[in-house]
């Protein structure tokens, strides 16, 4: 299926180098993350460090939504991997040392403080951070109108903070203002669609779901992408025999599966790969476009006590979907490439894009 296009990712990719950088300013995109427990925000976090270095769209920021403080360091020590320990973080106080312990299967291991403690990062200290609403306004504040992506992989409690932020010293504006008038899409792996139960809406704190997805300004779209979707893509199979050995990908998902065992569904990493592709794919890597709206109209409806999402058919609401493989797209096509992207070698940074097209055409041959 995606043959005819990794044969044109061969040619334009050439071109591409060929020409130098694209001449459209790359979209802006915030990452708000539940790192913690589930290791596929770690591989989420990884693929948009690839995507962001390929030029696609720039990694502007990443938010924690959990309390420990190994949350913010695992995330500096893959962003310090790829070449982007610039890439500002957002930490909520009260910091702890909390790790995380299976208590429902008593098969899955802890790596957020592994990964924080051994891997190179540019922080000393989790206490360095900002707090997420901090960092969101500052960002919000500084970006051009309709410029900003964020992609929500974990719970909404810092969206939720934003959205009801006042005005302080960063911006005389309200954080739905900010909102409003900064970011051109709000991406949330998070419900099931048309309607059920998921974890990140429902898990926690559904009252925290209810109030971003009920309040969120009307004129900014959101784009969900659901239980249903995430968990048919199976990924990271072939991390043992295709990463290099110092991949933090590699060690975390050992760390973290069932006797090293790195095949995983794949909630966070296909809502990252949209919300850097959106529904155009992308021409420059030959990627065919993969995603379609499932819906024309309507809008999420997330219940305040239990979080159980239920989808309302409203013509009148243009600005929500939810997301689906277009017919032409197999999960094993959507497989295929989040694997090519989570054994990526990180040398894209300083004009090595090289390895990484030498990586591409390799997986290419050996399909
Ligand atoms: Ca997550």
């Amino acid at each position: 299926m995606l043959l005819p296009a990794l044969a044109l990712l061969c040619t334009t990719l050439t071109l591409a180098l060929a020409q130098g950088p694209p001449q459209t300013q790359p979209k802006t995109i915030i990452i708000d993350t539940d790192i913690y427990s589930d290791v596929d925000d770690l591989g989420a976090l990884a693929i948009a460090n690839i995507l962001s270095n390929f030029g696609l769209a720039e990694l502007k920021g990443v938010v924690v939504s959990t309390g420990s403080e190994y949350g913010a360091l695992a995330v500096d020590a893959v962003n310090t991997y790829y070449g982007n320990g610039h890439v500002k973080i957002g930490a909520i106080r009260p910091l702890t040392q909390d790790t995380f312990v299976d208590r429902w299967g008593w098969t899955l291991g802890e790596y957020a403080s592994k990964v924080a403690h051994h891997f190179p990062r540019a922080l000393r200290n989790a206490t360095e951070t900002p707090n997420p609403v901090t960092l969101y306004r500052e960002i919000l504040a500084d970006a051009a109108v309709n410029s900003l992506t964020i992609i929500s992989i974990g719970f909404l409690t810092n969206l939720a903070d934003l959205l009801e932020s006042g005005m302080d010293e960063i911006s005389p504006a309200t954080g739905a203002d900010l909102i409003s008038y900064k970011v051109a899409e709000l991406v949330v792996m998070g419900g099931n669609y048309p309607s059920g139960w998921e974890y990140n809406f429902a898990g926690v704190d559904p009252n925290v779901a209810h109030r971003v997805i009920s309040n969120w300004p009307k004129n900014v779209p959101i784009t969900y992408s659901g239980y249903e979707l995430g968990s048919q893509i199976w990924t990271g199979q072939h991390l043992a025999q295709e990463a290099s050995a110092d991949s933090p990908v590699l060690a975390a998902y050992q760390w973290y599966g069932d006797r090293c065992n790195t095949t995983l569904k794949s909630y966070d990493p296909v809502t990252v790969l949209y919300g850097f592709l959106g529904l155009g794919g992308w021409a420059e890597l030959g990627l065919p476009p993969m995603f379609e709206y499932a819906n024309a109209d309507g809008y999420n409806s997330v219940n305040a006590v239990d979080g159980i999402n239920t989808w309302v058919e409203d013509a009148s609401v243009r600005n929500q979907h939810w997301l689906r493989l277009r017919p032409d797209i197999t999960v094993s096509d959507v497989e295929e490439v989040l694997n090519r992207l989570l054994v990526q070698s990180p040398h894209v940074v300083e004009g090595r894009q090289g390895g990484i097209i030498e990586d591409l055409l390799r997986s290419q041959l050996r399909i």
